[in-house]
């Protein structure tokens, strides 16, 4: 075995895995939330029969239990899902109880395995189904899971027990595959075992299981009769848009660009360059979501508009509905773990800005301020109690669900974004996000360096980065200045720098640094008002508000009663500031301005009226961060608001 600590095509790479320690700051406080709260409460939502994922099918498989099959087909990945947040947490506490919690579990799983190296339970314990014969029974999505899940227990515990299943159904998988058998060619659906396949050829060396991935990606659209909803009617190679089914879009990006990253592929990367401008340029929700359909067609002028139909899927170019707005979870997830992805191969901050996007929006807008409730859409406006619920929508959180992969993607990203702090190179140590932290790292030359970072960002907008240990000769820094920023400071030892720091790039701070150096980055906050193209129709002469990386919304709770958003709109000065509420949804900052309110709509109900003769007053507005939304009963909210009535 021959664990890879660099992906040769990357310029990037990963710290060691406990390289990073989270102090008390906005994600170090998440990070105990997810070990303290949500991962307790999670294996208990997994332990109860209604859920949409369940531990119990795994020790029906194994003889150890009798009973049924509970839960729905892809029950298994999430639980692995699970059980890789809990690694993550385990390796930043290395908790005893927490590796034989894993064990207890590992051991079901091996149980549970067939001789062959197929593992499912859903279909194992579904005497009605067979294997590889329905793309929706989601076997790969559970194989994939499990790959990657037990490639990072090994990688943080050094232990083989799990390692030996993957490398079990790895090779099963394998066998089956590669080949290219054509009627599994477009197998697949939201497809985490090109990443899993990655995930174990990193650890273990074995080049079989790059063959797999790469097997899997090139497989994509290369028969015909594929379809928009999982990405197989053009193959990525040609592709030029984001389409079909959000999650297994950004799974698939994903995969492919960790094959890209161990073989330098250039024909993949480009495609993968052309869907990111499109998904980025003309589908993706200012909170960093991307999913705008519940149902629709897939827009394809090129094949006559007829690339079928799709569900929580991308919409079309600039078709960014609010009310109506999918943003599964699990899809705007993916898309930041596409993005760190292409971070790593590029370094190029216009993917960092992603990432972070998708962190402090669309993703924790997920789960309650408490840690024990979560939603699976994620729109940006909500008519209260009479809003027209569509495919798993919900008026609040809920803690089970039926359809139960959001929260466990939750969990887990909340549980390594450690891991998303830094990279190195082959110039230094990059720093992508900004929250306290300390770091100790082996730099490519084989040198040791040793940093704190002191930041109550996103609240506050000062970076204190303290050097505790370097060696002795030249290292750089590269310090990320978000696309948003463009009035950044930085101060070395209280010297202002004279480097260009230009928004959405790295500025390089290169020297000898002694321990007790200091690094200040500035990144000025200020509440910015944001328009969007005008061919986005459903937001054209609207406005959003951010500050920082955090999107704002109005909720109805914050309006006086009888007031209604809809009766709500943006003047040209709202004298919009920030103040700090650290009794409001947590501790947030919150943003107060001055709106306008229609006072009277002539008491009309009708759908369309002539404009005018509007009475309208001020109304003072408070807006919170759109992540905190809906923690306060239901409730009207937006995030955009519209410039005039
Ligand atoms: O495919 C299984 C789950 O249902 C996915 O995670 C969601 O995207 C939805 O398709
Ligand atoms: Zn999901």
């Amino acid at each position: 075995m021959n664990m890879k600590t660099r992906s040769k095509y990357q310029k990037l790479h990963p710290l060691e895995h406990d390289a990073v320690r989270w102090q008390d700051g906005f994600w170090g406080r998440l990070h105990q939330l997810c070990r303290e709260t949500v991962l307790p409460s999670m294996r208990q939502a997994l332990d109860e029969p209604e859920n949409g994922a369940v531990f119990s099918n795994f020790y029906i498989a194994a003889g150890m239990r009798v009973g049924e099959r509970l839960g729905t087909m892809w029950s298994d990945g999430d639980c692995y899902k699970y059980m890789e947040a809990l690694t993550h947490i385990f390796g930043a506490t290395r908790e005893e109880a927490i590796l034989e919690q894993l064990d207890e579990l590992i051991d079901v799983i091996a149980g549970a395995q067939e001789d062959d190296g197929y593992i499912s339970t859903p279909m194992q314990l579904s005497a009605d189904k067979e294997r590889w014969t329905n793309l929706h029974d989601h076997e790969l999505y559970n194989m994939g899971h499990l790959l990657t899940a037990a490639s990072v227990h090994h990688r943080i515990t050094s232990q083989r027990n799990f390692l030996e299943i993957a490398i079990k159904l790895a090779d099963y998988l394998h066998e089956l595959f590669v080949p290219c058998p054509p009627d599994l060619a477009h197998f697949g659906f939201n497809p985490s075992n090109t990443m899993g396949s990655v995930d174990l050829y990193r650890v273990t060396g074995d080049e079989r299981y790059l063959e797999l991935a790469q097997t899997f990606v090139d497989m994509r659209g290369s028969r015909p009769g594929g379809k928009d909803q999982n990405q197989s009617l053009v193959s990525l190679r040609e592709e030029t848009r984001a389409v079909g089914h959000a999650v297994t879009a950004g799974y698939l990006y994903c995969g492919a660009a960790d094959v890209v990253a161990e073989t330098g592929d250039q024909e993949l990367l480009e495609g993968l360059r052309r869907i990111w401008d499109n998904a980025v340029q003309s589908k993706m929700y200012i909170t960093g979501g991307t999913s705008a359909q519940h149902h629709g067609a897939s827009q394809r002028p090129e094949f006559g508009g007829r690339a079928g139909d799709v569900h929580e899927a991308f919409g079309y170019e600039y078709s960014l509905p609010n009310a109506t707005a999918y943003n599964e979870t699990c899809a705007n997830i993916a898309h930041a773990m596409w993005n760190w992805r292409m971070l790593n191969l590029s370094g190029d901050a216009k993917y960092a800005d992603i990432v972070e996007l998708v962190i402090y929006n669309s993703m924790l807008s997920s789960m309650s301020l408490d840690g024990i409730t979560f939603c699976y859409t994620n729109p940006l406006r909500w008519y209260g109690a009479e809003h027209p619920l569509l495919s798993q929508d919900a008026y609040e959180r809920w803690f089970i669900s039926r359809c139960y992969c959001c929260p466990t993607n939750t969990a887990r990203t909340i549980a390594l974004l450690h891991n998303w702090l830094y990279s190195v190179s082959d110039e230094g140590l990059w720093l992508h996000l900004y929250s306290s932290s300390s770091v100790t790292t082996t730099l490519r030359d084989g040198s040791v360096i040793s940093l704190t970072q002191e930041s109550d960002y996103p609240w506050d907008e000062v970076v204190r980065v303290t050097v505790e240990a370097a060696p002795a000769h030249e290292v750089a820094l590269m310090l990320r200045v978000p696309g948003w920023c463009d009035a950044a400071e930085l101060t070395i030892n209280g010297q202002t720098s004279d480097s260009a720091l230009k928004p959405g790039s790295y500025v390089e701070v290169n020297r000898i640094f002694d321990a007790g150096d200091v690094i200040e980055l500035r990144l000025p906050l200020r509440p910015r008002l944001i328009k969007a193209h005008p061919k986005a129709e459903d937001i054209r002469n609207h406005v959003a508000v951010m500050r920082g990386p955090i999107v704002y919304c109005l909720e109805g709770v914050d309006l006086p009663a009888g007031v209604s958003i809809l009766d709500v709109y943006a003047p040209d000065d709202m004298g919009l500031s920030a103040s700090r509420e650290d009794d409001l949804l947590g501790g947030v900052m919150a943003i107060k301005g001055v709106a306008r309110h229609i006072t009277e709509r002539n008491g009309s109900k009708a759908l369309y009226l002539e404009a005018g003769n509007e009475r309208e007053e001020n109304l003072e507005i408070t807006l919170i961060p759109y992540y905190a939304w809906n923690n306060r009963g239901v409730g009207e909210m937006t995030v955009w608001l519209p410039r005039r009535y």
